[in-house]
């Protein structure tokens, strides 16, 4: 075979494998404002396909549409908690590290202790958020200390808090607030959390895992448990999109612990097009791709090299001291004990 020929078939192949032309296209599955657009259309520029990114807003929804058989994703980014039931499950598949090879050359292993699965075998870890208050600054009482649950039962917030429409984040809220672990499976302990969060019910306006974004800022309500990511992109604001900073905005961590929940980037069992979704896998691991992305979400990627290429400010906003992270607990499956929290979750929703 000649040498213009061999080109030729190599540039073929090159064009097949990373998607030529524009009939290939990733579908995302993902929490909402948890991917920079300029990352994916970085990643679009650079394999010639399109991206589409559909958001979910817990674990929960999520779950029960991939069980529905709603799928045709995919990358889905589960919580850790939620991967080896949706293994067991045969929802999604075993990953081929040989077509990701910047995961294991760039896992910063300073994040193993809230890595669940550090074998990888079904997931490769995204990104992490923290679970606290944010709150607005202006309508809390003067000298009021934020950094516990309890000011969730404050009767001066009547109908201006809003929870996570989230089972665990919830109900693991009221476990932490009583001093228990996030992932109780002590079903007098999950009783008596129940009881806590009812204690708190009277003020809460509604169960939105989304709306505190923006109703926090607005003033339509005071305080929202929220994720870290979230907060903070308010908080720093975002010209682009004439978002200016809100210095009025706080975001407190309670003492008696917050959830560590990270998200995973899993491959579905029925991916369209698996070798696509490895291509994503493996350009969210590369340093540049992962900064880019960590000063976007506002949350930390275990990327060790985008970590380092952050700027001092953002860094400062995006890796917690680890005096703050210890008093953190990682979201963990709670296998059968699921059963106690969906109960839970009845309970509280049903009562008025
Ligand atoms: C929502 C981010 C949610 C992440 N924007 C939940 N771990």
């Amino acid at each position: 075979m000649n040498a213009t020929r061999t080109a030729c078939m190599a540039a073929v192949a090159a064009l097949l494998a990373g998607c030529g032309g524009n009939s290939r296209t990733l579908h995302i599955y993902t929490w909402s404002d948890y991917i920079a657009p300029e990352v994916v259309a970085a990643f679009e520029k650079a394999h010639g396909c399109k991206v589409v990114v559909d958001t979910f807003d817990s674990n929960e929804t999520m779950y029960a549409k991939l069980k529905a058989g709603g799928s045709g994703y995919d990358i889905i980014t589960p919580s850790s908690y939620i991967v080896s039931t949706m293994a067991k499950e045969g929802l999604v598949a075993k990953l081929d590290h040989s077509k990701m090879p910047n995961v294991k050359a760039n896992f910063d292993s300073s994040f193993a202790n809230q890595i669940i699965d550090p074998s990888f075998t079904y997931n490769v870890p995204y990104a992490v958020t923290y679970t606290g208050l944010m709150y607005a600054k202006d309508k809390m009482p003067k000298g009021l200390d934020m950094a516990t649950w309890k000011v969730l039962e404050n009767p001066a917030f009547r109908g201006k808090i809003t929870l996570l429409d989230d089972i665990r984040e919830v109900v693991g809220a009221g476990l932490m607030s009583l001093g228990y672990s996030l992932n109780s499976r002590n079903p007098a302990e999950i009783d008596a959390a129940v009881a806590e969060v009812l204690k708190w019910k009277r003020n809460i306006r509604k169960f939105d895992a989304e709306s505190y974004k923006n109703e926090v800022p607005s003033g339509a309500t005071w305080i929202g448990q929220g994720y870290s990511t979230d907060t903070t992109q308010v908080i720093v604001g975002d010209e682009e999109e004439g978002n200016a900073p809100r210095s009025d905005i706080g975001f407190a961590l309670p003492k008696e612990g917050f959830a560590i929940a990270f998200d995973e980037m899993v491959v579905s069992a029925s991916a369209p097009d698996p070798d696509l979704a490895y291509a994503f896998i493996n350009f969210m691991y590369d340093g540049k791709n992962a900064k880019d992305n960590m000063e976007y979400i506002m949350g930390p990627m275990p990327v060790k090299p985008g970590i380092s290429a952050l700027d001092e400010e953002y860094r400062k906003l995006i890796v917690l001291p680890p005096e703050t992270l210890a008093r953190g607990q990682v979201l963990m499956p709670v296998d059968d004990a699921m059963d106690l929290y969906n109960k839970a979750w009845d309970r509280i929703k049903a009562t008025k």
